[in-house]
């Protein structure tokens, strides 16, 4: 898979890209992770990427032009069509559904937003679906777009260690986690819950499920109603 995401703070990425798994992954050739900033493409001696609103209003707006630039510049590098994403406060919530059917595709152009948003054009002219990761407010659409990556790259075959492969976890079969412990068995007057010690792995299965329902029902009580 290729990825190319364009912002005004690609060294946003470098570190978070670089650790265990994403690096690995990268290292392997699973993905290639491909970073344009967005001003070289600005047109004048400011390099200037954003401007005032028409109609007024708060806040500076992003320019089509760079934008333009940066997308098509990018989307010659490579002869497949990519499926293009903006980040965006407005956009559809990125979800684990979401995220196994990107994570199916072989191209993907992330375009990340600063300032109060992109000229409407810009949604328009690229045919961008819109993802936001949900309903808070971020400085800008590099954080998401990087929650976005990650949530992607571990889903790709052969990104994760066979140790820690991508397994029926949360969210996958819409329970939270049960429980886990390691050692030692009692640790400050609080002990392991004997039936992880009993060795019987039909009881140690059902608990777990048992615990698996009960938190979820508990501390989110939304992912059992179902059609969500
Ligand atoms: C006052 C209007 N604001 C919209 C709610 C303006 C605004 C706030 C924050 C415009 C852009 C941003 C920056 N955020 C993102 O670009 C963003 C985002 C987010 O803030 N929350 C969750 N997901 C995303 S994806 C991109």
């Amino acid at each position: 898979m290729r990825i190319d995401v364009l912002t005004l703070f690609p060294e946003m990425f470098t570190s978070p890209l670089s650790g265990s798994i994403l690096g690995r992954a990268q290292d392997r050739g699973i993905v290639e992770v491909c970073l344009t900033n967005i001003r070289d493409y600005a047109t004048d001696d400011y390099r200037k990427v954003d401007d005032k609103p028409y109609g007024g209003g708060p806040g500076m707006v992003m320019m089509p032009g760079p934008v333009f630039d940066c997308f098509e510049h990018v989307c010659a590098q490579s002869s497949q069509t990519p499926r293009v994403l903006v980040l965006t406060p407005q956009g559809r919530p990125l979800t684990q559904a979401c995220v196994r059917e990107l994570s199916r595709e072989d191209r993907l152009v992330l375009l990340a937003g600063r300032y109060e948003g992109f000229d409407e054009r810009i949604r328009q002219g690229l045919g961008a679906e819109q993802l936001s990761i949900g309903d808070y407010i971020l400085s800008g659409g590099e954080l998401a777009a990087m929650v976005l990556i990650d949530a992607v790259i571990r889903l790709l075959p052969g990104a994760l260690g066979h140790a820690d492969s991508p397994r029926d976890e949360s969210f996958e079969d819409g329970l939270l986690e049960y429980p886990q412990y390691t050692r030692p068995e009692v640790f400050r007057d609080m002990h392991v819950p004997e039936v992880l010690l009993s060795g019987d792995h039909a009881k140690i299965a059902t608990w777990r499920r048992e615990q698996a329902r009960e938190r979820t029902r508990r501390w989110r009580p939304d992912l059992l109603r179902e059609e969500q």
